[in-house]
């Protein structure tokens, strides 16, 4: 029973003021001035960041949810879901291992690991290593990152408990990629964001509902409602962005800099040949790789669409989490004209399972601490780790440094020792911004993308 679509909202056209993307753009500029100027004026901002950030997140649940039901929904027949759901997976897997070979070369060509440490880091690569006491290291990175242990651990679903005696097997890690999609307690997986298993369950009921032949359709209104009103919500929410989003970077760059700018530069020189080749790598993806996609399937022009989801990105990049600029992301998407069916479907989707930013600097990174471990990587340990950064980077969450504590996965897998990380931790926070930007991009591409394979409506 196709849902009343009268009640689902606007779908494309100018839902927001133009002053909102320049705005938001202009308050990132003004926290890094801040955050320079007056970093810890800055950094006790945080509150009000934080009060944004669990706005957006508060939403996350009910609008996967709803919106991947309207998805299905709207297309009136499950079946028809095949066509669309192959091409996003076809895209997904297909710019994930573009963004991991992406990585590898640039880190193999700039050689960013053959670096003498300084005495700073000798020191980071000691206190790594005695954390990194066999099942620590999650609690170490829990420490570092600010992630809770359950959150570290959920993180680390794909690997056993702990750190296992021997790396783990593809087959182990792919094992628990595929338990991850159903969860055996949904309000559970709801309240720990994981949003895979709640995405399965929402087709799957969306799926039953499309085939009862009894009239569902004060049930599928409902959720189209609801799906409108939580859509209101988030137009509602972009009008505090340039605030919340102001906040958010303020309170994080002036914490960076509450041991003054010297110390942060310093920091950031110290690992500064690593980090601009990640850097490069990431812009190569987002506005060459993408764009050229976009491009040969839809022959419109790349950059207006990235210029149309600025808000989304600029979210991405003040949240560090895509799971949070979901809500933004999906309107953006359909500010910028993409089918609403095909922004319901597949954004959530991809927010969950494509990260090309995640992919690209797990499989970097990880050959960046090959390079300076010393270890020399053959060609079939390189084809090891991009399928572990893929496999690593579709488990990952959608949660601030996630893509860090995945890459145990991959450092595990070809042995490489995992007390290198402490080495770069330290701009971490700041990586993942640039990281989670690339991944929402791909997620905008994506929805973009695949709506050419959306039936007929
Ligand atoms: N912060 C993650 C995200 O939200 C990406 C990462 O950690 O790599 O996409």
């Amino acid at each position: 029973a196709a849902p009343n679509q009268a009640a689902s909202g606007s779908s494309g056209g100018d839902n927001h003021a133009k002053w909102l993307t320049p705005a938001i753009f202009g308050s990132i500029v003004l926290a890094f001035l801040c955050a320079f100027l007056a970093p810890d004026f800055a950094a006790s901002l945080h509150l009000g960041g934080e009060l944004f950030l669990r706005m957006l997140k508060m939403l996350v649940v009910p609008l996967v949810f709803t919106s991947v039901m309207c998805g299905v929904l709207g297309m009136g027949d499950v079946r028809k879901l095949g066509r669309p759901g192959a091409a996003a997976v076809g895209y997904y897997l297909m710019t994930t291992v573009i963004a991991v070979i992406l990585g590898l070369l640039v880190v193999n060509v700039f050689q960013p690991g053959k670096m003498t440490l300084t005495a700073d880091q000798e020191e980071k690569l000691v206190s790594a290593a005695e954390k990194n006491s066999r099942g620590k290291i999650g609690k170490y990175l829990s420490e570092e990152t600010g992630l809770s242990a359950s959150e570290v651990q959920r993180v680390l679903a794909p690997l056993p408990e702990g750190q296992p005696e021997s790396p783990p097997s593809v087959t182990m890690i792919v094992e628990n990629l595929v338990l991850m999609l159903v969860s055996d307690n949904l309000l559970a997986a709801a309240a720990d964001q994981q949003l895979l298993p709640m995405i399965v369950f929402a087709i799957a009921f969306a799926a039953m509902l499309t085939t009862m032949r009894e009239d569902v359709s004060s049930l599928t209104n409902l959720v189209t409602q609801s799906n409108a009103a939580l859509m209101k919500f988030v137009m509602l929410l972009m009008y505090l962005a340039p605030i919340g989003i102001f906040c958010l970077v303020a309170s994080r760059f002036g914490e960076a800099m509450s041991n003054g700018s010297e110390a942060f530069w310093a920091e950031l020189r110290q690992i500064g040949g690593y980090f601009m080749t990640i850097i490069a790598g990431l812009g190569i993806h987002a506005l060459v790789v993408l764009p050229l996609i976009y491009y040969i399937v839809l022959r419109k022009n790349p950059f207006r669409y990235l210029l149309a989801m600025a808000k989304a990105l600029l979210t991405a990049f003040s949240t560090a989490s895509s799971s949070a600029t979901l809500p933004i992301t999906l309107e953006c998407a359909e500010e910028a004209g993409v089918s609403k069916r095909s922004t319901e479907f597949v954004v959530p989707l991809g927010a969950t399972i494509n990260m090309d930013g995640t992919a690209l600097y797990e499989a970097g990174a990880a050959l960046f601490i090959a390079q300076v471990s010393g270890a020399d990587l053959s060609l079939f340990q390189q084809l090891i780790i991009a399928v572990t950064a893929t496999l690593a980077a579709i488990g990952a969450a959608g949660i601030p440094e996630a893509g860090l504590i995945t890459m145990l996965i991959v450092l595990n897998a070809v042995g490489l020792p995992l007390e290198y990380m402490g080495l770069i931790l330290s701009v971490d926070w700041l990586l993942d911004r640039f990281r989670t930007t690339v991944n929402v991009f791909g997620d905008s591409v994506g929805a973009a993308v695949v709506e050419k394979a959306m039936p007929a409506s």
